[in-house]
């Protein structure tokens, strides 16, 4: 699943960070663009909610809810457009935890930074990481804000760094997933390799040659929905997690983190 995943978001390197990048150990690219999909877990609300899915009132993302169990992570040996880092393919139990539906749309943003006048690391710094059709450049004056202007507000956030999207999680009362917690709200426990099956349906996520080159309103492909009803989970931008980079384990592991910032979906 990461494999077909890794493999979809190199298609649609018009935007995001390949995750190669983050893995020779480099610092995060700190003006990389991503989004953030926020996390809860043991919310008080989420309690008194449905016991499926219910929405945040800080942010008003919708989280739904993902069952404690195992599942497979990872890449098979063999497996076709897949990665070795993404490998050995292994069981994973997780807690139960929720997780948001949608990638976080610039609105929403918009309503953290008017909350806590927080500035993000491109703002500081003074530029963005910007794809240009070929590549990523930096971009003097881009923002997510700037973004948000090409894009319209229903869009997902970008041009935000993994230090940004962790302070507007926990504004929101969350943190950001870890990849084992993102990749198990991806595929579910069936192992799967996309989000809808084992085959491949560009009409199904906002990819590369579907997509237009540009970033697209969140939730517009339905048809694309994972098993526990996430959304643009496969294309549309990429999205931060909580881990450091590192290798897979070869045996089964609980709750696992970790070590480079990875950047995924
Ligand atoms: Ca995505």
């Amino acid at each position: 699943m990461l494999v077909a995943l890794l493999a979809l978001v190199l298609a649609l390197a018009w935007i995001g960070v390949p995750r190669l990048l983050v893995r020779d150990q480099r610092q995060t690219p700190q003006d990389a663009p991503a989004q953030v999909r926020g996390q809860l877990q043991n919310l008080r609300d989420a309690a008194l909610a449905s016991p499926d899915e219910f929405q945040n009132p800080k942010d008003g993302s919708v989280l739904v809810r993902v069952p404690a169990g195992t599942f497979l992570m990872g890449s098979q040996e063999g497996e076709a457009d897949s990665y070795n880092d993404e490998k050995p393919a292994h069981e994973v139990y997780l807690d139960r935890y929720w997780i948001g539906k949608f990638e976080v749309t610039n609105e929403q943003f918009e309503r953290f930074v008017a909350e806590t006048g927080y500035r993000t690391t491109a703002e500081v710094k003074g530029f963005a990481w910007v794809w240009d059709g070929s590549e990523f450049v930096d971009q003097p004056g881009a923002s997510w804000r700037t973004m948000q202007e090409r894009w319209g507000p229903q869009a997902p956030v970008v041009s935000v760094s993994w230090l940004d999207a962790r302070a507007y999680c926990e504004w929101a009362g969350g943190r950001l997933p870890t990849e084992a917690e993102w990749e198990k709200a991806a595929r579910g426990t069936d192992g799967r390799k996309y989000l809808w099956g084992d085959i491949w349906d560009s009409s199904r996520a906002w990819c590369h040659e579907a997509s237009g080159g540009r970033a697209h309103p969140v939730g517009e492909l339905p048809a694309g929905a994972s098993p526990y009803g996430c959304l643009d989970m496969a294309g549309n931008v990429w999205e931060w997690c909580s881990d450091w980079y590192g290798d897979y384990p070869s045996g089964s592991v609980s709750n696992p983190s970790a070590q480079v910032r990875v950047l995924i979906g």
